[in-house]
């Protein structure tokens, strides 16, 4: 090991921490007390990929890949299951439970929409909002609105309306989401920076590990940690970081970073209080995926390391605990149709993991 590289404790002690850090952690706490005190389950869902500013002034960034669909699909599946809170610790703008189904590449929000007594198709409508596109004809599929044109109650604007096609799916979602909402079974938290995510991960677990429920029982086991953001390697401490832009005058970019704080292993051993920790080993090498994974239990010493290919990370992961490797597949055209989602899976099998790992505390 190079004499700059940072174990976790002299990361957290050179680093400053991220100006709101402390509010995000007063809301954090008041959540897990909250349900640690009513005797629930608590799952800390870690989703989306972290950044690196190459500068403190950031122009630049090295990103991690994750659109974030598997920590927020997981994060509806632990909500369905009735038996635990959800702690969401997404990177900003990723994908986030229910709405992620209306995301705006996947299903634009807008296009579920449609609009009565409007009167874009007629020439006046368009002067209204682009004059310069009111000599222009609306296409085919647009015609069917001018019957409703017809129709016009002058005293009425336009109505907007959800797609007769879209509606079910819809409400659906909407009332999911709103029944969490009410009952206050979700907090999020968000982070950019692998510097920020350091310092929440260490921040909410502690917090974790450290509650009890109404009888002083802690929350210990009861607790999962589900870490599927995908987190850098490699990051540039502060102190080595330029100020301000870096300028193409210097020519080539040479850049050494140095390998990022391993904070499994306070996490397992002093932070979540014997929480159930599950971790995710992503690789693109498939020869790679099993030794890795068995590499991390052995240096960190948690439950379990779900391994994935990134090409085949929708249909396709191994749980590999200390004794075996179970595979769980399905079925590749279902996934891609949109009909089945792993995520169901895999929750459930760590749901029944779970429970079997409170159950031998108590015994
Ligand atoms: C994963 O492997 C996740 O399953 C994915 C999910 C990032 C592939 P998407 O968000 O993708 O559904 O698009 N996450 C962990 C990746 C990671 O950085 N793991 C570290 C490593 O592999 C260990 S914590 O070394």
């Amino acid at each position: 090991m190079a004499s700059t590289d940072y174990d976790a404790e002299a990361f957290f002690a050179d680093s400053d921490p991220p100006p709101k850090l402390d509010e995000e952690l007063r809301a954090a706490q008041s959540f897990i007390a909250r349900h640690a005190r009513e005797g629930r389950r608590i799952v800390l869902i870690t989703s989306g990929g972290t950044t690196v500013p190459l500068e403190k002034n950031t122009v630049r960034f090295l990103d991690n890949f994750s659109a974030g669909t598997r920590g927020a699909a997981s994060a509806e599946y632990f909500l369905r299951s009735g038996h635990y809170a959800v702690i969401f610790m997404h990177r900003q703008h990723s994908l986030q439970p229910f709405s992620r189904h209306y995301s705006h590449s996947v299903n634009p929000f807008l296009s579920l929409l449609e609009l009565q007594n409007d009167d874009v198709a007629t020439a006046k409508g368009r002067t209204e909002l682009f004059p310069s596109l009111a000599a222009m004809r609306p296409t085919q599929e647009t015609q069917h609105v001018s019957p409703q044109v017809e129709r016009r109650d002058s005293t009425q604007g336009p109505q907007i309306r959800i797609k007769t096609a879209d509606r079910a799916c819809l409400i659906t979602i909407l009332r999911s989401y709103k029944l969490i909402q009410s009952l206050g079974l979700l907090h999020n938290i968000s982070f950019t920076t692998v510097h920020d995510y350091l310092f929440l991960l260490r921040g909410v677990s502690r917090l974790m590990g450290s509650s009890e429920d109404e009888n002083n029982r802690p929350l210990g086991r009861q607790g999962m940690y589900y870490l599927a953001a995908a987190v850098s390697d490699f990051f540039l401490p502060a102190t080595e970081m330029s100020e301000h832009k870096i300028q193409s005058r210097e020519g080539s970019l040479v850049i050494e970073m140095r390998p990022v704080p391993k904070v499994l292993k306070p996490l397992v051993e002093q932070w979540s209080n014997e929480g159930f920790t599950v971790s995710f080993k992503l690789e693109t090498d498939p020869q790679l995926l099993i030794p890795k994974a068995r590499a991390a239990l052995q240096r960190y010493g948690h439950q379990l390391v779900i391994g994935n290919d990134l090409n085949r990370r929708k249909f396709e992961v191994v749980f590999v605990d200390q004794q075996d490797e179970d595979w769980l597949r399905i079925s590749q055209q279902q996934t891609e149709a949109g009909e089945r989602e792993i995520e169901e899976d895999i929750v459930d099998k760590l749901i029944a993991r779970h429970t079997e790992y409170i159950a031998k505390s108590s015994s």
